[in-house]
C-alpha cells in the first residue's frame, strides 16, 4: 500500500485579497504534493483561510461589514487563486466552520485536562497586525521613537483577564525535539528557534475577553480563544479530529507544515507544545520558506507595488510563473521577482532549451519519418552517454525535490536538457536524413525517449504544459509518474500500437519583454 504523505500550507488571513506571497506558498506546496504523488505516495494536501481574530474584526469594522461576510468574500478569492494557479488541494478549510470549532474546543479540553491551562490577568504589548504579544525586550523603536514589534508593526499596552497555557513547562521537551529530529528546516530557522527557546519560555496568554470574534472557550463565558490556538488546530480539523480513527489515524502526524519565515515560532514552539499537552503526536517537519520581494522590496500599499498574482499568471502563463518561482528562489531564502527576470528565465530555459528540444524532436519525427516511430535501433556510444546524462539529471531532480531543494533540482535537470540540445547539434539529424536515414531514426528515437524522461521529471512544476506535450507523444495519462515504464518499453508499446506523431504544437512560447512589462505596469 502506498505510504501516506500529509502536507499543509499556512491558512491565510482573508482580510484582503491574496498576494504574491500566498501564491508562492501555494505553488511550492502544490509542487511538493504533485512530486510526492509522482514518487508513489498517497498524498493529502490541505490549505485554507484563518478567519478569526482581532485583525479580521478590525478590518471588517473599517470596511463597514461583518467579519463573517468579509471572511466569506475573501476566502472565495483564495479558492479562486488556487484554481487559477492549478493548485490541486484535497481540503480547503475555513476556521469559521462548525467542525473546526468542535475540534479546537476538544484540543482545549485536553490541554485543560493535562493541567496546562489556568486563569490570570494579562498585561503586555500586543500587536494586532501580528496577533501576538511581545516582551518589552523584544520591541524596537520606530522612526518617531514609537514602540514597534520585532516585525515592525505597532503595539499597544493591553490588560485583560486571560487563560494561560503553561508553555514554560515545555522548554526541555521542545529543545529535545529540536536536537533529536529534523523538526525545523531550514537550518537557519532551526538555529533561531533553538536560541529563542534556550532563552526560556513564558506562559502564553491563550484567551481574549476584549472581543468575541473567535472560538468560545468551553465553560468560560466571555472568553474566546487566542486566534493562534484555533488557527494551528486547522491541521487536525481537516482530518475529522476529534474522531480518532479514519483520516486522523491514516494521516496524522502531518509530514510537512509548509509556512513562511514570519510564523515559524508559532509552528515550532506553540504548536508542538499544545500537541504534547493534548497527548497527540507531533508533525514530522515544519519548513519556513523565505519571503518573496518585488524587485528586492517588500510589497506594500504605500509603495504602490502590490502585485496581483493572478495578473502575473495571466501575463506570463501559470506554468511559467510556477517554474520561475521554484527555479529562481533558493527554497528557504528570500527571493525577488520582476517581469524582466521572469521573461529572461522563461525564455532561456523553458522556451529556448526544453521547449525547443521537444519541438525540434517531434517536428523532425513528423517531417522526416512521417510521424512514424521505430524501435530496436543499434545505439552508439553517444546515444548511450546521452541516456545516462538524462537519467542522472532526472535522478538528481528527484533527489533534490525530496529534500525540498527545488532550484538545485531544476538546475540539474536543465543541465540534462543542455546535453540533449548539444547532442542534436552534434548529431545533426537533418543532414543524416540523406546520408544515413537509419542513423537519423536512431538519433530521433533517442531524443524522443530523453524528452519523455525529462518531461515526466518536471511535470510537478509545469503540469499543464507537460500534459499537453505528453499527449502529443502518446504517453498515457496514467503513465506519467516516476514509476511508469522505462523509456524503451514505452517506445516498443507505441510502435506496436502504430502510434504516430502529428504536427507538434509548441508548449513553451517565447515571451516578449516590452509588451509584457508594459501590460503589467499598466
Ligand atoms: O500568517 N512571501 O496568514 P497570512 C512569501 N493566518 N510568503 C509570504 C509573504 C511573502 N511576501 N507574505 C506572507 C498568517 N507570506 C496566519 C497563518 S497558520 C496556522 C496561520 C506567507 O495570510 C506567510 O509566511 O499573513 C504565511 O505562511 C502565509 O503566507 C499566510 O500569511
Amino acid at each position: 500500500m502506498a505510504e501516506p504523505y500529509y502536507i499543509t500550507t499556512a491558512i491565510s488571513y482573508p482580510n484582503g485579497r491574496p498576494h504574491i506571497g500566498h501564491a508562492y506558498e501555494a505553488i511550492a506546496a502544490d509542487v511538493i504534493a504533485r512530486h510526492r504523488k509522482a514518487e508513489g505516495f498517497d498524498v493529502r494536501f490541505q490549505t485554507g483561510t484563518d478567519e478569526h481574530g482581532l485583525k479580521m474584526a478590525q478590518k471588517a469594522r473599517e470596511l463597514g461589514t461583518t467579519p463573517a461576510d468579509l471572511a466569506t468574500e475573501m476566502s472565495g478569492y483564495f479558492k479562486d487563486m488556487c484554481d487559477a494557479l492549478n493548485i490541486d488541494y484535497d481540503v480547503f478549510i475555513r476556521t469559521t466552520e462548525p467542525r473546526h470549532h468542535a475540534a479546537t474546543q476538544e484540543l482545549w479540553r485536553r490541554m485543560e485536562a493535562s493541567g496546562d491551562l489556568y486563569l490570570d490577568r494579562y498585561e503586555g504589548w500586543y500587536s494586532v497586525r501580528d496577533e501576538a504579544y511581545y516582551d518589552e525586550s523584544e520591541l524596537v523603536a520606530g522612526e518617531g521613537g514609537e514602540k514597534l514589534s520585532p516585525q515592525g508593526t505597532p503595539v499597544e499596552w493591553t490588560v485583560e483577564e486571560s487563560w494561560f497555557f503553561r508553555l514554560s513547562r515545555y522548554q526541555e521537551p521542545l529543545l529535545e525535539l529540536y536536537r533529536t529530529s529534523e523538526f525545523i528546516r531550514p537550518e537557519s530557522r532551526h538555529n533561531e528557534v533553538m536560541r529563542f527557546v534556550e532563552g526560556g519560555l513564558r506562559d502564553l496568554s491563550v484567551s481574549r475577553t476584549s472581543f468575541d470574534w473567535g472560538v468560545p472557550v468551553p465553560g468560560s463565558d466571555g472568553h474566546v480563544m487566542y486566534v493562534w490556538v484555533d488557527a494551528l488546530t486547522n491541521y487536525l480539523t481537516g482530518l475529522g479530529f476529534p474522531e480518532e480513527g479514519g483520516d486522523v489515524a491514516k494521516w496524522w502526524p502531518a509530514d510537512l507544515h509548509l509556512i513562511g519565515k514570519d510564523i515559524v515560532r508559532f509552528h515550532t514552539v506553540y504548536w508542538p507544545a499544545f500537541l504534547m499537552s493534548a497527548g497527540l503526536p507531533l508533525p514530522k517537519q515544519v519548513f519556513g520558506h523565505g519571503f518573496l520581494l518585488n524587485r528586492g522590496q517588500k510589497e506594500s500599499k504605500s509603495l504602490g507595488n502590490v502585485t496581483d498574482p493572478l495578473a502575473l499568471a495571466e501575463q506570463f502563463g501559470v506554468d511559467t510563473l510556477r517554474y520561475f518561482l521554484l527555479r529562481e528562489v533558493a527554497f528557504g531564502q528570500d527571493g525577488s521577482y520582476s517581469p524582466e527576470a521572469i521573461v529572461t528565465r522563461a525564455n532561456a530555459e523553458l522556451a529556448n532549451s526544453f521547449g525547443n528540444l521537444a519541438q525540434r524532436t517531434l517536428s523532425m519525427i513528423f517531417k522526416n519519418m512521417g510521424g512514424e516511430l521505430r524501435a530496436g535501433h543499434e545505439l552508439t556510444d553517444a546515444d548511450v552517454a546521452l541516456g545516462d546524462a538524462v537519467a542522472l539529471g532526472v535522478a538528481g531532480l528527484r533527489r533534490a525535490f525530496l529534500d525540498l531543494d527545488f532550484s538545485d533540482g531544476l538546475e540539474v535537470w536543465m543541465r540534462a536538457v543542455f546535453a540533449c540540445n548539444q547532442y542534436v547539434d552534434e548529431q545533426a539529424p537533418w543532414t543524416l536524413r540523406k546520408t544515413d536515414p537509419a542513423r537519423m531514426e536512431a538519433v530521433l528515437m533517442t531524443l524522443l525517449r530523453c524528452v519523455r524522461s525529462l518531461a515526466i521529471a518536471v511535470r510537478p512544476v509545469v503540469p499543464q504544459a507537460i500534459d499537453t506535450l505528453l499527449d502529443q507523444m502518446g504517453v498515457a495519462p496514467d503513465a506519467r509518474d516516476y514509476g511508469a515504464s522505462s523509456d524503451s518499453t514505452w517506445l516498443d508499446g507505441l510502435v506496436q500500437k502504430g502510434f504516430r506523431i502529428a504536427q507538434p504544437v509548441g508548449v513553451f512560447p517565447r515571451l516578449d519583454l516590452p509588451e509584457v512589462s508594459e501590460a503589467v505596469n499598466a
